[in-house]
């Protein structure tokens, strides 16, 4: 799209959204504002129970996971952040880690533990970690999440992700109600090893790997276990962990009512936890959660800043840094167009009952074309007009290639 058109559509946009009382700097200024955390296992091919196709040119350590990640923020000015993985990305030297993302402007997101694969460990995780029947494994899996806290303290990291495989794949193999409790006192070991300006984020998930129970299936028990640990505990949505057609917006609301909204794992799904392209599938339900958002938000039920914004997504087919760009973009748009909804007159309609002009308040949102708007944002923080253009334009997936090789594997799933 050429530059003069670009601002054609900006005012355009600019004009349309003042009739409706909407000022467009300072929408623009909230675009901008607004961060996603990418997450270290997302720059190389995902794989599937299958086989894993690799991409080329895929990062080797986490220096060019780096690399990548601050490519992504040049580009998109939409991330600034990092989401590690332990062990997969155990820095070597945390000192020179962390000057080199400061170097390109990235800092660390929460931290992610893994007690989900057997990685070296003595003991096997192979019926459960946190869960386990046997204290001894209870206590290696503490260990490993008090290890997890420890280097990101040295990075500078606020947070720890904890997300469990563990479950049971066939009635009677698991104790339900033990297991929650063992649950519950391992996280207590743990979220008393977290520095006091530190969030424990808890997600949740119905099934996979194991397909008769997990531990903690949904955002209930998620919560119900958090309000066990204290106030820096809380509840993460990842967005592919519910069953087909749950209403994940209410969830989202529910959850800012009780102040117990950790932050988001970002992506889309068609039948489970695909980890698919954010609004490749359901982008209207995308808007529809951060309408509850931006509501929650506006209406005090908790605060915009204490809640974490993460991608977690990874899949066997595109190139990761497109599919990023392409995933960033969607989000920014989803929060966007939720920033368009007239809250007055929704609430309006709510009070009189009026249905059809409530849904016409939101689809009126949801169709207006923000792409320009979103540009515009991205290319007055100094970001590339178009990322995805540029980064085909520059031929960087085959400057990747010739740097680091045809078959270089990231590690990761
Ligand atoms: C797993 O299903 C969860 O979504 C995790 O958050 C995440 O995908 C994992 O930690 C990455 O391996
Ligand atoms: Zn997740
Ligand atoms: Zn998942």
């Amino acid at each position: 799209m050429s530059t003069d058109f670009h601002q054609k559509s900006v005012s355009l946009l600019s004009e349309q959204l003042a009739e409706k009382g909407i000022d467009i700097q300072e929408l623009l200024s909230k675009i901008s504002a607004f961060q996603i955390a990418v997450p270290s296992w997302a720059l190389g091919a995902g794989g599937t129970r299958f086989g894993r196709f690799s991409i080329g040119g895929e990062p080797r350590n986490l220096e060019e996971k780096l690399d990548d990640i601050g490519l992504l923020a040049r580009l998109t000015k939409k991330t600034d952040a990092v989401s590690l993985h332990i062990p997969w990305d155990i820095p070597q030297d945390a000192q020179a880690i962390r000057q080199k993302a400061a170097e390109l402007g990235i800092s660390f997101d929460a931290m992610n533990s893994n007690t989900f694969q057997d990685y070296g460990q003595s003991l096997s995780y192979k019926m459960g970690s946190l869960s386990n029947a046997n204290a001894a494994i209870r206590q290696q899996a503490v260990e490993h999440n008090i290890q997890v806290i420890e280097i990101g303290k040295s990075l500078g990291s606020k947070g720890l992700t904890v997300w469990l495989a563990d479950g049971s794949n066939f009635p009677g193999q698991a104790h339900f109600r033990k297991a929650l409790q063992w649950t519950e006192e391992s996280l207590k070991s743990i979220y008393s090893k977290m520095p006091d300006d530190w969030k424990l984020l808890l997600e949740y998930k119905p099934y996979e790997p194991n397909f008769y129970h997990t531990v903690i299936p949904d955002w209930g028990t998620s919560s119900f276990l958090c309000r066990q640990l204290g106030g820096r505990a809380k509840v993460l949505v990842d967005l592919g962990h519910h069953l087909p057609n749950t209403n994940i917006e209410q969830i989202v609301a529910t959850l800012m009512h009780q102040g117990m909204l950790a932050g988001f794992h970002f992506n889309d799904s068609k039948f489970g936890d695909d980890d698919l392209s954010t609004g490749s599938i359901k982008p209207y339900q995308l808007f529809l959660i951060f309408c509850e958002l931006v509501g929650g938000a506006e209406e005090n039920a908790q605060a915009w800043e204490s809640i974490s914004w993460m991608i977690d997504a990874s899949h066997n087919t595109k190139d990761p840094i497109e599919d990023l760009i392409q995933a960033l973009e969607s989000i920014a748009q989803a929060y966007a167009k939720a920033l368009l909804v007239d809250r007055a007159k929704l609430a309006q309609c709510q009070v009189e009952g009026d249905v059809v002009g409530a849904q016409e308040i939101l689809q009126d949102a949801f169709l207006t074309d923000v792409r320009a708007l979103v540009r515009e944002a991205r290319v007055r923080s100094g970001g590339e007009d178009d990322p995805l253009a540029f980064y085909r334009k520059e031929k960087i997936r085959e400057k990747l290639i010739a740097k680091r090789g045809k078959n270089s594997q990231a590690s990761g799933l």
